[in-house]
């Protein structure tokens, strides 16, 4: 397994720039390539309440899914190449991207930067580690092949839609899962503020049934979560399962699991100098919410999207769902999560 120690540095910023045109645009070329097979999909009815322009969700491997993640699967499954120290972080949207992001960046960027002059505290998250399936989808790989090794790639797609070349690997996947309901909640917030006001989508009711059918353009939670949780299981040395509820809770362990995890654990010296304190305190929820890069920016200028650095910082807290689910909505979701989690030996 691949050890951190003699390859510290992490490219930053990520190379955009590679793929400018001569007006200093960023380019997308959407690859063309799979648009046959995309064609024949199922497409959901036009009956479904609207959440988004990520719509109409189409049906691939079982899943509802964004057209845009089954043509980035389908061409990192063409051309994606995995090297032996790549890291993944995969994550249901809302599930604690953002802050593993920050924490697995840091840590390993730990020795490269000052930590009072690090660049998270000029630069979102998501600045720092590219989402694989957004980039192949938009065309941009060479952002990804750009980048020198080892790099911090994140994902949203379900286990069953990896490329071979990272299942069939060495490399390693955090991966963080989230009480669903509070998923539903902040992603509906999410939806809101990225659509311009509740009054532009559907209502959160037809969100709250969406989200418990699996169709809201990433599947269904519950399969996603178990699809890495039975990897994890027989493969623990290649899958860190982690739950946003704990890492909240212990933060400080947490971090010193993740860094031995990915091949840089924390040395002594380092630990009595409160270095890993430092870094749980830099890329906690209140530091990364009140950076000036925080509250203001716009994530991934070259989309219509206009998706703010600040969108990623709501609440930050476990259980904000009991302000919004009533205790029906909360008991049906449990239920599912009871249901779907039996046969595993997942503790919810
Ligand atoms: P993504 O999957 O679209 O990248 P993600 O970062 O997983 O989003 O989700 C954002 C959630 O993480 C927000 O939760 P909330 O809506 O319930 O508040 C956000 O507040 C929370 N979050 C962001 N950064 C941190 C952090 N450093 N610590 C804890 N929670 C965080």
């Amino acid at each position: 397994m691949a050890n951190y120690d003699s390859v510290p540095r992490v490219d930053f910023p990520i190379p955009y720039k590679i793929i400018e045109d001569a007006n200093n645009h960023l380019i997308e070329r959407p690859p063309e390539e799979h648009d046959a097979l995309l064609a024949t999909l199922p497409v959901q009815p036009s009956s479904t309440p609207y959440f988004g322009p990520m719509q109409p969700f189409i049906l691939y491997k079982g899943a509802w899914m964004a057209k845009f993640i089954v043509r980035g699967a389908l061409a990192m499954e063409q051309c994606f190449k995995s090297r032996p120290t790549d890291l993944f972080l995969v994550t249901f949207p809302k599930s604690g991207t953002t802050w593993l992001k920050a924490l697995i960046f840091a840590t390993l960027t730990r020795t490269s930067y000052p930590l009072d002059q690090h660049p998270l505290r000029t630069h979102n998250p998501h600045q720092c580690v590219p989402v694989l399936e957004r980039e192949f989808a938009t065309g941009r790989s060479q952002v990804i092949e750009a980048i020198s090794s080892p790099r911090v790639l994140s994902s949203h797609i379900p286990y069953s839609f990896l490329p071979k070349t990272i299942t069939d690997s060495d490399c390693r996947i955090v991966y963080v899962w989230r009480d669903p309901k509070d998923v539903l909640v902040s992603l509906w917030y999410f939806t809101v503020k990225v659509m311009g006001g509740a009054d532009k989508i559907a209502t959160f009711e037809q969100f709250y049934d969406s989200f418990c059918q699996g169709v809201i353009g990433f599947g269904s939670i519950w399969s996603h979560i178990l699809g890495y949780w039975e990897e994890s299981k027989s493969r623990p040395e290649k899958i860190l399962f982690l739950r946003y509820e704990n890492i909240l809770q212990e933060p400080v362990k947490h971090a010193k699991q993740l860094a031995h995890f990915i091949g840089c654990p924390y040395s002594e010296a380092e630990e009595s100098q409160g270095v890993v304190e430092q870094i749980v305190e830099l890329c906690s929820f209140q530091k990364l919410k009140n950076l000036d890069v925080n509250k203001g920016g716009i994530l991934f200028p070259m989309d219509d999207l206009n998706i703010l650095h600040s969108y990623f910082f709501r609440k930050g807290e476990a259980g904000n769902w009991k302000d919004h689910l009533t205790h029906e909505m909360a008991e049906r979701i449990d239920a599912i999560t009871e249901e779907k989690f039996k046969e595993s030996e997942l503790q919810f």
